[in-house]
């Protein structure tokens, strides 16, 4: 059994998006199976973590959470550096934040990986019967021209959370090295052999202040990717 604190690879995923478009709830929904109704749009915890298993393998997701930035447009490079995967939600009842999508997938084509797995996700598809906006067409249509996954979530039911969640993760997983995976080894080649147990530390929860989350410059940020 691995302990918490082991695992054999870590994935960094991020959420963007409006705000209010229900990033942090669909982050609580899968990891603690909890909702809130009120927008807390305070500074909050960096990032959340849940241990899934692939494949015989332990992941620890990590995912990370704008915290309320993303109303000054202004999440900083240092959010995007390292992520595996990506959640760039809408809510299908607000077609602004639709039409916005396209400003998140600029910042992360600034700021990302090239590699990185991307969903579109459009959230709030209990309210679909009331108050849709964005049909589930125009959604599809631009994943796939984007080249993107793409599914319609409700955090307040729980509708697709988890399986959007495990399909950017499955996809992250059947994309890493067929060497990686055989040598139970998250750094690659030159790491413990087949059936030792590595044990990688992640860094402690820590907490954003409003000026931290604002005096990085993105553009210093970018890590030499994308000119
Ligand atoms: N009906 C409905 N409301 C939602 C859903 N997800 C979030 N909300 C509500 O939308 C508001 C904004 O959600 P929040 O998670 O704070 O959005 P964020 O700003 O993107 O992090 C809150 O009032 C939530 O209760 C959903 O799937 N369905
Ligand atoms: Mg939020």
């Amino acid at each position: 059994m691995l302990t918490d604190d082991e695992y054999d690879y870590l994935f960094k995923l991020v959420l963007i998006g409006d705000s209010g478009v229900g990033k942090s709830n669909l982050l609580s929904r899968f990891t603690t199976n909890e909702f809130n109704l009120e927008s807390k749009s305070t500074i909050g915890v960096e990032f959340a973590t849940k241990n899934i298993q692939i494949d015989n393998h332990t992941i620890k997701a990590q995912i990370w959470d704008t915290s309320g930035q993303e109303r000054y447009r202004a999440i900083t490079g240092a959010y995007y550096r390292g992520a595996v995967g990506a959640l760039v939600v809408y809510d299908i009842t607000r077609q602004q934040s639709f039409q916005n999508v396209m400003h998140w997938l600029k910042e992360l084509r600034d700021h990302a990986s090239t590699e990185i797995v991307i969903m579109l996700i459009g959230n709030k598809v209990d309210l679909a019967e009331t108050s849709r906006a964005v049909s589930i067409d125009e959604g599809g249509a631009l994943a796939e021209q984007e080249g993107f996954l793409f599914m319609e979530t409700s955090a307040l039911d729980a509708t697709n959370v988890d399986k959007a969640f495990e399909t950017v993760f499955d996809t992250i997983y059947a994309n890493l090295p067929k060497k990686n995976k055989e040598g139970d080894n998250a750094e690659g080649a030159s790491g413990p052999t087949t059936g030792e147990r590595i044990q990688l530390r992640p860094p402690s929860v820590r907490r954003l202040s409003r000026s931290s989350a604002t005096d990085e410059k993105p553009k210093a940020q970018s890590g030499g990717c994308c000119s």
